[in-house]
């Protein structure tokens, strides 16, 4: 059997000379134009950044390697009599292109299980946070506490090919993704069970030994491993992965950048958004008592929300235009699993007030809902009631397209990111020459 590795190998080795030619032969071909309206306003849609890892469509939503999100969750190897594939195959289709068969999907798992073992400072740098600290920061500082594992860096200081650079950035890669659900699991159990801790089963793949370690029961493997595919790539230019890219560019190791993507993910308006619907649901299942409103109350909440100049947590989306299908399958996996729990119901009344009252409102680009307006009444629904822990665990799966997107960068030689800055009087004066 070819290993992934090879198998990289072989598709970077083809890749090259395509970039390489794309360059040369259109190096003056215009893509995109900056208005000033961009230049304010954070970029919004300008087309200037490049991956083949993953395409967000703006009606459609997002595309692992040109499969739908339905797609992938059809195709990938799952566990025996498992619903949800396993998170290592997802990982291959990322870094090759490729759906693994069986075979190579079993080779990942057993490298990821390789090199599952956290070092010892890593649990005393996580030991020593004072309290109240929010677990983002810890997770972040957790993973920067491991740059001095990095082979990158290793290679890198002792003077390597530029060609190479993968290749480490690729170990490297490997051994971090593998600790995540460790290191969170780790976290979860400090902050929030005494620091009575599960320890991982050798036996059990990335997403099982995860909710073991967290201590749930089945089915929750199952939106483990959901849950870490559906978050793992949302294309280049969002907050977390474009950090992790930008951090990256500098020839920073995988520690550093990926550190940085979780700092990026920490943000209420990007991924602590998940953490701030559930808030935002459970203040109203409190103001009635536990029951459900009718539409009639849940559009005053809404208006209520909105009138105070708030936003609406879980709704709207810089790129997409229609509801967020990474929503939609986690609102499939509602209905089929927890249809009668009393805040998938809020959800849903939600799902069916918010998006009229946005359009109504008449700011919102995009009145529909996102990844966030779902996830978490799933983990509540299953036992984990932290709300601030819901954004580590997005950042365990984002870290799995991030990492991907590294290595090809990489292998790629992309350039060190830079772009140019201009003064408000210089934006005037070419205002004013046009
Ligand atoms: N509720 C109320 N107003 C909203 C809104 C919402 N859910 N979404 C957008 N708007 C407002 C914006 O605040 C903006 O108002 P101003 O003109 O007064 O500044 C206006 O509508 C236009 O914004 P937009 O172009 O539609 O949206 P942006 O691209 O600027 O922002 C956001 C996209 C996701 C940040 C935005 O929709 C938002 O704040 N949503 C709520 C938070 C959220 O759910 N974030 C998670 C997004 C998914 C993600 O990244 N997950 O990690």
């Amino acid at each position: 059997m070819v290993t992934l590795k090879q198998k990289l190998a072989e598709k970077i080795n083809q890749e090259r000379p395509r970039i390489r030619k794309l360059i040369k032969e259109n190096c003056d071909t215009v893509i995109d134009t900056v208005t000033v309206e961009k230049l304010f306003g954070g970029m919004r849609g300008l087309k200037c950044l490049v991956t083949d890892i993953s395409y967000l469509d703006p009606d459609e939503g997002i595309r692992y390697r040109g499969y739908t999100l339905p797609d992938v969750f059809k195709k990938l190897p799952k566990p025996p009599g498992a619903e949800m594939p396993y998170v290592e195959g997802l990982y291959y289709l990322l870094l090759t292109g490729d759906i693994p068969n069986e075979e190579e999907t079993n080779e990942l798992i057993d490298e990821f299980r390789k090199r599952r073992i956290v070092p010892r400072y890593v649990y005393e740098v996580i030991d020593n946070f004072p309290s109240l600290s929010h677990p983002m920061t810890i997770f972040s500082t957790a993973i920067l506490s491991m740059h001095r594992e990095s082979f990158f860096d290793r290679k890198f200081h002792g003077g390597v090919s530029k060609m190479d650079y993968w290749d480490y950035t690729y170990e490297d890669s490997l051994n971090l993704l593998a600790k995540l659900p460790e290191i969170a699991a780790y976290i979860y159990a400090k902050l929030y069970r005494e620091g009575n801790r599960i320890q991982q089963n050798p036996d059990m793949d990335f997403g099982s030994n995860f909710a073991h370690m967290l201590g749930k029961a089945k089915p929750y493997d199952e939106v483990s491993r959901m849950y870490f595919i559906l978050h793992a790539d949302h294309e280049s230019g969002n907050v977390s992965a474009h950090t992790g890219h930008l951090v990256s560019s500098a020839l920073a190791d995988i520690y550093l950048s990926i550190s940085s993507m979780v700092n990026g993910l920490a943000g209420p308006l990007h991924g602590l958004a998940n953490q701030t619907v559930l808030e935002w649901i459970m203040q109203l299942h409190e103001k009635m008592d536990g029951k459900l409103p009718s539409q009639a109350e849940m559009k005053q909440f809404v208006w209520d929300m909105l009138n105070a100049g708030q936003v609406i947590p879980g709704y709207g989306h810089a790129v997409l235009r229609k509801t967020d299908p990474r929503y939609t399958m986690q609102r499939e996996f509602a209905l089929k699993h927890m249809k009668t729990d009393v805040l998938f119901k809020f959800v849903d009344l939600l799902y069916k007030v918010v998006p009229p009252i946005l359009k109504e409102h008449g700011k919102a680009k995009n009145p529909w809902p996102n990844v966030d307006a779902h996830s978490g009444v799933i983990q509540m629904h299953y036992g984990v009631t932290e709300h601030d822990f819901y954004t580590v665990m997005f950042g365990v799966g984002r870290a799995l397209g991030v990492c991907a997107n590294i290595i090809w960068d990489r292998a790629l030689g992309y350039s060190i990111e830079r772009p140019k800055s201009l003064t408000t009087a210089m934006i005037e004066d070419i205002i004013k020459k046009k």
